[in-house]
């Protein structure tokens, strides 16, 4: 059997760390073969319930997991790491404007940045699932200089994860059955989630989603605002945010990354280089593909005007995010 990798996981008392502890230490993330070392980082106040997670790790009885070490202490869960899941961030509390939880993230993704580039392996790969995700990987790569830049990124792939399951259900196909839909930018409200690309397999043929759905109307209206607004429908029911599909998309990610997406394309927020007329050097999510542990943005799409306008104002929404960002980083 292969030796174990580190893997730390942030915000590991909270609601997402709960389930995805189970999705990594299973073997669902790294692969059957695949043991994990796990370390659990959460704020000091957060160690008694942490405790009982290591607990309920340990009653699991999985083969795979060849340890945990619980921390309060970001060097300490950083060292040696191969994959970080930085899921981690202040919650936004009654009263607070978008600009002060912007700010409280910031400043913790600054230090974790520090952290990893002082301790983490120089190929560690870093998902960013703490809200505001894109903006957070921007400013944890920037405080990691000695760690590539390829190696942070976001994650946009709940929305994608929503949007192929709303469309498989529009369609009446099963969600494995549809692929290629496209999430651009942000993951916020102005991302867009582009199904002109994606393919469905009706029959075992292959046709375009935008022929197999043909509603137009449905397309650039419902389906993009379901999607957009899927998180707060999640919230008014269940009076939590989403925590088990939100795990279930940050293993997706990190499992194809490390082990390759094969002929489908994944959407994954990166450090931009102008792709598809995106700022360059924020985070914005693209359609890529991935093999040998890196990800490559797919080339040649057509951007009609309709995503175009879509594309230009959730980049600006970035752009304007990373110039406030690196205002409080400089603080
Ligand atoms: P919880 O509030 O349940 O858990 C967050 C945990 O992070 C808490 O235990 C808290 O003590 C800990 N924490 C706070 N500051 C920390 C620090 N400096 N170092 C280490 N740990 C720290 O939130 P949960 O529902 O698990 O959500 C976590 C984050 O994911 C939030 O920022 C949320 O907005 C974000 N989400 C991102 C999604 C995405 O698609 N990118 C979707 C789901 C989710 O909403």
């Amino acid at each position: 059997q292969a030796a174990p990798i580190k893997v730390v996981i942030t915000g590991a008392a909270g609601q997402i760390a709960y389930s995805l502890v189970y999705q990594i230490a299973s073997g669902a993330c790294f692969g059957p073969d695949q043991p994990v070392f796990l370390h659990l980082l959460d704020i000091t106040p957060m160690m008694g319930v942490l405790e009982g997670v290591v607990m309920e790790l340990a009653d699991c009885a999985l083969p795979l997991l060849a340890g945990v070490l619980p921390t309060a202490n970001p060097e300490e869960a950083f060292k040696d790491v191969a994959a970080a899941f930085l899921v981690g961030a202040m919650p936004r509390k009654e009263g607070m404007e978008r600009k002060d939880l912007l700010a409280a993230n910031v400043r913790i993704f600054k230090e974790q940045g520090q952290a990893l580039d002082k301790v983490a392996r120089k190929d560690v790969k870093v998902l960013v699932v703490g809200n505001p995700a894109n903006t957070n990987a921007l400013i944890c790569s920037k405080y990691a200089p000695s760690i590539p830049k390829e190696n942070f990124t976001a994650m946009t792939r709940l929305d994608q994860n929503r949007a192929q399951s709303q469309l498989a259900a529009k369609i009446g196909v099963p969600v494995k059955d549809v692929k290629n839909v496209i999430i651009w930018g942000n993951h916020s409200s102005t991302q867009f989630p582009d199904p002109s690309n994606a393919v469905v397999t009706i029959g075992g043929a292959q046709k375009p989603v935008l022929a197999a759905v043909n509603d137009e109307e449905y397309l650039k209206g419902a389906f993009v605002s379901t999607v957009q607004k899927r998180g707060a429908a999640v919230i008014a029911a269940r009076k939590m945010s989403s925590a088990l599909s939100a795990a279930k998309a940050a293993s997706d990610h990190m499992r194809d990354w490390f082990l390759g997406s094969g002929d489908r394309w994944v959407s994954m927020g990166v450090v931009s280089d102008g792709s598809y007329g995106a700022p360059a050097d924020v985070v914005f999510s693209f359609p890529v593909t991935t093999s040998n542990g890196k990800w490559k943005i797919v080339e040649g799409l057509t951007v009609s005007d309709f995503a175009r306008q879509m594309l230009d104002a959730t980049g600006k929404e970035l752009a304007e995010e990373k110039e406030e960002a690196l205002a409080v980083c400089k603080d």
